[in-house]
Parts: structure tokens; sequence; C-alpha cells
């Protein structure tokens, strides 16, 4: 029991529905965490790491069928198919709770069924917010507890407010004396459920990741974008970064990148240029509201870590190598004979032998992955080596300058500042990435991804444009500034030109300039570029002059390609679509049109 009497109700409808063996409410104490880990090794989901290399750390392995977000089983269930738009799957919400009912019925027997409160936020923060996870996963529990604040200090602030109630189960009801398989899926069956009126979530079937872990896409994402549509802010696919000039003056930047284009890697930067320093606030998502002054806030709702293993090495990311050193999970990673972990790109030799993701053994004749692609590691943000003091301040942190990239190996300069807000929605609404390694010189088939909201926007992304051109009109806002930039860019030999990692620090340096008025821009058809000389290369000598010309042209011809094929991606938003992004596509096209001369 709770002093809350909609959770208590929702829970005993939740109890009779799917019939768990047994309901426990989680402290979020470690004590707790061991108990979910211990159980874990005891049923064979779960191996210690040798201690000594990777302290109270645990690898598991998921079953095959169940090793990533599931796009196509992911439902937004609004009660008009208009409010989900054509970006997302929908199915009427009435249907689909039929559909539900028959699912969860019974799908907890054999199981424990653990309630689990969390705080997307620092607890009490008044732009953090509460939900409460119904899940039969020891292996949610366990990742929830790094992931969120978790537990009864959750339960005490929540009081009788409001939360959004996230229910999931693996699906896999165990009959009398039937032994449980290491990790429990619904091979067959998935659903993963929005419903943005009534702001809850139904998962089904997965125990992975996004799928699974309901704070983070479902509730951090596809309902709190729900909810910042209708209160006046932003909850957004970004990282959160400091950034602090060699003078110790200090700005932050929010960015956004489609999944898997380097966010971690970015928010946890370690600057090439002297004097310069990033430290870490958030590596995934910001939830941003205004403040008094009329500035965004941003917090980073999460707690820790959910990143992709694979490619993540010293060399790439070294302070996330060291943020995992302890208390952490490993999904889907390979074994070394010595107990520690390996993934693909972890170190410049492969190792001789290992445990592959699958349990078998491994070597690099095999042909094989050793670690799944989509391999994660779940560590507490805390032990990041360059967190920022002040990730857990409630009042969030002013946002100066927001990013936006995609990975586009042509057209797309390094960066491009926007003319203003309106043409900084427009710039983020055309974010798109190349599906494939394009031939150079031409406009490859692209995957677009507006503000890198694809996979994430828990409405119609017309309507979604809308709010942010609504977040721009509000009277006193003192608005970040916005950029689009690119670290892919590729020459004609099919090389990148830029060398990006602690590199990028140049870009954020210039931002940076931009935002305390002190370095110089120059205005082109598609917004305003590093006037010469202005982006500092002090020391990089491996970027000719050639090539930083091609990564700050004007590629006239390209973007006048590409404009029709915007025209196109918008049509299907049909009325819904905001008039303004058409007067930027128009005004883009005119200014370079008369640029071709
Ligand atoms: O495959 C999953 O379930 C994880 S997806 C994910 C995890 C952490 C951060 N971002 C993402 C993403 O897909 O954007
Ligand atoms: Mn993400």
């Amino acid at each position: 029991m709770s002093q809350n009497e909609k959770l208590d109700a929702w829970l005993s409808e939740i109890e009779a529905l799917c019939q768990p063996d047994a309901v426990r409410w989680c402290n979020g104490s470690q004590e707790e965490y061991d108990e979910m880990i211990a159980l874990m090794v005891a049923g064979g989901t779960a191996r210690k790491l040798d201690e000594s290399q990777r302290s109270n750390s645990y690898l598991v392995w998921s079953d095959p069928a169940d090793v990533a977000r599931v796009e196509d089983r992911t439902y937004i269930c609004s009660e008009r198919e208009a409010d989900a738009g054509p970006t997302n799957n929908w199915c009427d919400p009435g249907e689909m709770r039929e559909t539900l009912k028959g699912l969860f019925s019974g799908c907890m027997k054999g199981r424990t069924l653990y309630v689990i409160p969390f705080s997307m936020g620092p607890i009490g923060s008044p732009i953090a917010h509460i939900g409460v996870q119904l899940s039969d996963s020891p292996y949610v529990v366990a990742n929830m507890r790094i992931m969120t604040r978790m537990g009864q200090e959750v339960l005490d602030t929540l009081g009788d407010g409001e939360f959004v109630p996230c229910l999931h189960s693996v699906g896999a009801p165990l009959a009398d004396g039937e032994s449980d398989v290491p990790w429990p899926c619904n091979a067959d069956s998935k659903y993963i459920v929005h419903f943005p009126e009534t702001r809850e979530i139904w998962s089904f079937g997965s125990g992975y990741g996004g799928n699974a872990l309901l704070g983070k896409k479902c509730f951090a994402l596809r309902i709190a974008s729900v909810m910042a549509r209708d209160e006046g802010w932003l909850a957004e696919h970004m990282l959160i970064l400091k950034l602090t000039s060699p003078e110790g003056v200090t700005r932050y930047v929010a960015a956004a990148f489609p999944s898997a284009c380097g966010k971690t890697n970015l928010a946890m930067l370690e600057p090439t240029l002297e004097g310069w320093k990033v430290e870490t606030i958030g590596d995934d998502i910001a939830w941003m509201k205004f403040g008094d002054d009329g500035q965004l806030y941003a917090i980073n709702p999460e707690a820790g870590f959910f990143g992709v293993a694979p490619g993540t090495s010293m060399r790439s990311n070294r302070n996330a190598m060291l943020s995992l050193r302890s208390n952490s999970l490993f999904t889907n990673c390979a074994l070394t004979p010595d107990g520690d972990v390996w993934w693909e790109e972890m170190t410049d030799e492969l190792p001789a032998e290992l445990t592959d993701w699958h349990g078998d053994a491994w070597t690099p004749d095999s042909g094989s992955n050793a670690a799944h692609p989509n391999a994660r590691f779940t560590a507490p943000a805390s032990q990041c080596p360059v967190i920022a003091d002040e990730w857990e301040n409630p009042k969030g942190v002013p946002i100066s300058a927001i990013l936006f990239g995609g990975r586009r190996a042509t057209v797309v300069p390094l960066v491009n500042e926007a003319r203003d807000w309106q043409h900084g929605t427009f710039l983020g609404s055309i974010i798109s990435s190349e599906k494939t390694a394009a031939a150079a010189g031409v406009v490859g088939e692209l995957r677009r991804d507006p503000m890198a909201m694809l996979p994430f926007c828990g409405y119609n992304m017309a309507d979604y444009w809308s709010h942010w051109l609504e977040i721009g009109e509000r009277a006193g806002a003192q608005l970040p500034r916005i950029y689009y930039v690119n670290w892919f860019r590729k020459s004609a030999g099919g090389d990148f030109l830029w060398p990006g990692f602690g590199e990028n620090g140049r870009v954020l340096k210039w931002v940076f300039e931009r935002c305390e008025g002190t370095a110089k821009a120059i205005e082109t058809p598609i917004g305003n570029l590093p006037a010469e000389g202005e982006l500092d290369l002090t020391g990089l000598d491996e970027v000719s002059a050639e090539d930083l010309s091609e990564l700050m042209e004007v590629d006239v011809a390209g973007w006048l390609a590409e404009l029709p094929l915007i025209r196109e991606y918008y049509e299907q938003f049909g009325s819904a679509l905001p008039e303004l992004l058409l007067t930027q596509l128009d005004g883009m096209k005119a200014r370079l049109e008369s640029a071709e001369g």
C-alpha cells in the first residue's frame, strides 16, 4: 500500500489481470539491488565479472530474439489517428486495450511483480516527473536502479500526486513447476504501446533496453513529448554538455543526433584545444523548461548511461570506459577467458579467444561479431570522471545553444548557424543521414530523422514542429542559438574530411564564441558559417586548406537538388505541416537560386 489512491487502485487492477505469484515494492536500496543480481546469477541470467578488473559488475546475455528496440512493434494509440501522424504506428486505443488485456491476462504467473517508483530527474525538481513501473523482470529492477532515481524516496515525494503508469511484462508466464529460462521474453509477440491522452505505457514481450526500461524512451521521450506539448516545455533526444573556456566562462549546450551517431562521445569529449573543457550533464535525453528569466533550463532526466558498447574504447571515449569500471551491467558483450567483458573495437588487437554473446567459443577466425552490435553497458552517471558538479541541480542548467546533426557524406557543411529560431526549427526538421555510404558527390538514400525524434515523438511530428515554433513565440523567451553540424562529410575519394572526436571541440569553441558575441560569421543562403579564420584550427595539420574549404562549402547545386526531397518528405503531413516550414523552404530556395546566379 502507498499513500497514493490511484497507484493502489491501479496495482490491484494489474495484479488481478497479470496474476503474479507475489508483489514486491522496491525501495531502491543496495541490498535490494544485490538481491536482484543474486536472483539473476542463480537463474543463469547474469554472471559476475572478475572483481579485480571490474568490481561489482555483471554480464547478461539476452535471447537472440530480443536484442534491440522494436520500432515496428511500437505504437502511439491516440484517440485520433491524425494525432499519431504518418511517422508513428497507430492503433485504435479501444482495440489495442482489448489486445493488451488478452496478452497481459495471467502473464506474470510463476513470477514476482515488482513495483518500481522512479523519478525522471532529481527527486523533487520542478522539471522532474515521476513514474511507477510494474515489471516482472529483476533485470529491469536492477537497470532502473542505475538509470533512474528509484525507490522509497520517490514514493514519499509522490504522495498523492500524479505519476505515469508504466506496465511491463516479459510475456512469459511459468506453469506450476516449470523452470525459467535465463532470458524470458516472448519472441512472437512484442508490443510497446503508448496512450498519450491518458499518459500510460504498456510494454509486453521484451526484456531489452528501450522496450523494457520504460523511464527512458517510452516515458522520457514519447509520453514526455506529449506532456511538454500540453504544458509548454521541451522533451528532447539530446545530450547536455557544459563547456568551459580557458578564461573559466561556462556555457551549456544541448545536442540532438540520431541514435548511434556519437552522442555519448560528444557528451564526454576531451577537447584537443588547449584550455577548453567539456563536462557531462547527460548523454541522451534533455527536458527543458522556461525559467523566470525566459531562458530554457535543462535537466538530464536519467541517472545512468545505457550506452552502445561496440566502438567504445579508450581512444574513442576514455571517459565512458572509465565510467564503467565498476557497479555496471553489461548486456550482450563478449566474455574474456579471465572474466572481463570485450566488444568490437574495444582494443586495437583482437583477443585470441572469447566466449561470444551467444555463449559460444569465439576466435578471430570465427567470422562473426563476438559482441552483439547493439550490446550495451549500464553505468551510473555519477561514475563519469567528467560529470559536471551541477548535473543533479534541480533547477537545471541554462541552455545557450542547441546543435542538430546527422551523418552526411555530402552537401551538409561542418557547422551552420541558424538565422533565428524559426530557421533553426526548419534545420532540425530536415536532419537526415545516409542509410548507406553514399557515393561521393551524389545525394544518397536518406533517412530523415527530424530533431533525432523520429522513433521517439509521442504525437504527430508536424504538430511537434508547430510546438517548437510556438516555443519560439513565447513572450520574453531568451532562446538558445541553433546549429546544424556534420562531423561525417567525406571527400570525393571517400575519406572523412574532419577528424571528429576531440577535434569537435573546435566547433564547440566557435559556437561558444558566437553565443558570447565574439566570433564572426558570414551569411550564406543556408545559414551563418564561420568567417574565414574564425574556426580555430591551431595545431590541426591533418586538415588541409582544400579539405577545410570543402567542409565549409555551400554546395548550392547539392542543396537545390535536396530541397524537392524535403518538400516531398513534408507532403506526407498534409495540412498539419506548419506553413512556416514551407516559408523557410521557399526562402532557402530563393537564396540558393540567387546565389547560383
Ligand atoms: O536498443 C535499445 O533498446 C536501446 S536504444 C538507446 C539506448 C540508449 C540511448 N539511446 C538509444 C537510442 O536508440 O537512441
Ligand atoms: Mn538515444
